[in-house]
């Protein structure tokens, strides 16, 4: 058998010296790095705080985005390995705990969970934090842009009104989008009555017509004045704002959803390790006040407000008024009964 080696082209030894450095552009250099895959929100993982753990650990970090958690789910269940770190919310959470799709993490190689305020360890999906760390908090709501919508909205009803036909979006999420249409109802955005779920479903179907577009990455469409208003995120309201001063955001009156996104590694993680120094390092107080600098949702590591400009460390978009934080409901695991809001939302769709 025939061996090839690069003596056999003839080159002399300067040339081979080329010939290698060649072929290891082609390759890539960075070709023995370690690569973290992280799977997260649009919008959630900066350049910056990518790049400075890729400087500092000497590693690639590749960001790839979902649009909700019931999408993130099916990825994991269809048996997708690849990824090191996810970001599901709360409910979703503890839906992947009992899924066993989550890895136990090992606190040891994360001593910066003492950052975290205690407010936001301990909750009712995840009750020692075993398997996830706060990432950051927020609502959902509705973003507007003032200078074409008026009067500003103060019901979720504005989304049924007629005359905004295709000038707004709606959130690409069954769980968000589903209740906060039982909110406008009078209900729970967690009921597990079918006949409160089917009037929701039935008022969704009914608004079809007038809704543009169902997106979750809302704040690209108020950005470029694809919509006057949206179902909307409260940081990514917060980040459109920052681009067109004229919106504004409003938790309606009837009610919604806050949320805590976390960050948890799948069971299937590749580089687990490499894992737990990523959350380490976005635990950091500097770090952690980039995370909010960026997204413009809640910081959960106090310290790292001591590294924010004045007005991101007590927002009105990040901290509602306590009135308004009690019409708040958590979004909370359905059990048996998600699979009918799963249907619901369905229907929605496909109409
Ligand atoms: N652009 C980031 C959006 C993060 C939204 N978190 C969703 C919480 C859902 N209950």
């Amino acid at each position: 058998m025939k061996h090839f080696s690069v003596f056999s082209l003839g080159l002399k030894k300067h040339q081979m010296l080329f010939f290698i450095i060649g072929i290891a552009l082609i390759v890539g250099c960075d070709g023995g790095k370690e690569q973290l895959n992280v799977f997260t929100w649009s919008g959630y993982v900066s350049d910056d705080i990518r790049k400075g753990f890729e400087t500092e650990y000497g590693v690639n970090v590749i960001v790839d985005t979902y649009a909700n958690n019931e999408d993130l789910l099916a990825k994991l269940q269809a048996g997708a390995t690849g990824y090191d770190i996810i970001m599901p919310s709360d409910y979703m959470v503890s839906i992947m705990i009992k899924e066993n799709l989550l890895a136990e993490l090992n606190r040891d190689n994360i001593p910066n969970l003492q950052n975290i305020n205690s407010l936001f360890l301990n909750k009712y999906f995840d009750p020692n934090n075993t398997y996830s760390v706060p990432y950051t908090f927020g609502t959902a709501g509705i973003a507007y842009d003032s200078s074409v919508v008026n009067p500003a909205p103060d019901s979720w009803s504005v989304f049924w009104d007629e005359k905004y036909k295709n000038q707004f979006s709606m959130l690409d999420d069954q769980r968000e989008t589903l209740g906060a249409t039982l909110k406008l109802l009078g209900y729970s955005l967690n009921t597990n009555d079918p006949e409160e779920l089917e009037q929701a479903k039935n008022k969704l179907i009914a608004q079809r017509p007038l809704v543009k577009q169902y997106k979750s990455e809302a704040e690209e469409l108020l950005i470029a004045g694809d919509v006057a208003m949206a179902h909307c995120w409260s940081g990514d309201a917060f980040r459109a704002a920052d681009v067109r001063p004229s919106i504004r955001y409003v938790i309606p009156k009837e009610g919604s959803s806050q949320f805590i996104d976390t960050v948890c590694i799948p069971k299937s993680a590749p580089h687990k390790d490499l894992a737990e120094k990523f959350i380490n390092y976005l635990l950091r107080p500097e770090v952690n006040a980039k995370i909010t600098e960026f997204t413009k949702y809640g910081t959960c590591v106090p310290d790292a407000k001591n590294h924010l400009p004045k007005e991101l460390q007590k927002h009105e978009f990040i901290y509602p008024p306590a009135e308004i934080m009690e019409s708040l409901e958590w979004l909370i695991d359905q059990g048996d009964f998600t699979k009918q809001y799963s249907r619901a939302w369905d229907e929605v769709k496909a109409k």
